[in-house]
């Protein structure tokens, strides 16, 4: 559980992201790629790109998008995100088969790019409440996971 001055500071940093949530998306998931090629695989619309062509695709930033926006929301509730994770649990589970392991190492690479990008919000302080998040985040997944049986 986060207490309410960690929340402060994650809405804080969220303020950053906002300005350009698909820019933020395309880092972040270039990130991910790089650290975990696996997930790429993921990817029928970007596996077959060059690495070149990831880095500067529209696709990518429209999908970094779809993922910032969502996880914006479900920030925004403060840890009441059940409405939100539900499908995100079914479809992360059923369709897209995303191991919970996956989303441990986008919280990764999320916390890395957050603390190169915005130093100033990223104290100690911040750190620990994204990864007091995101532990939280992977934890309520894999309980929607579970009762999808994967
Ligand atoms: C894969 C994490 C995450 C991770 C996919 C992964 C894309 C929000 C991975 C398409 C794949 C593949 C798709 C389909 C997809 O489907 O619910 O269009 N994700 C779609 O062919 C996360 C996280 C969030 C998030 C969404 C949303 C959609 C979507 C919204 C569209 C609607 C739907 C966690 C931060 C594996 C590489 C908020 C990860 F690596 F992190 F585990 N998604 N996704 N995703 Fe995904």
């Amino acid at each position: 559980v986060l207490s309410e001055s960690e929340w402060q500071h994650l809405l804080k940093l969220w303020e950053k992201v906002e300005v350009d949530p698909s820019e933020h998306g395309k880092i972040v998931l270039l990130r991910l790629f790089h650290d975990n090629p696996k997930t790429l695989e993921h990817f029928e619309k970007f596996k077959h790109l060059k690495p070149d062509e990831l880095k500067h695709s529209e696709d990518l930033k429209k999908h970094g998008n779809t993922v910032f926006t969502a996880l914006g929301k479900i920030l925004k509730k403060k840890g009441h995100h059940e409405a939100e994770l539900k499908p995100l649990a079914l479809s992360h589970a059923t369709k897209h088969k995303i191991p919970i392991q996956f989303l441990q190492d986008f919280g990764s690479a999320f916390s890395h790019t957050m603390a190169e990008k915005h130093p100033a919000e990223c104290g100690a302080d911040t750190q620990a409440a994204i990864k007091k998040f995101m532990d939280m985040f992977c934890h309520d997944m894999a309980a929607g996971y579970k009762e999808h049986g994967f």
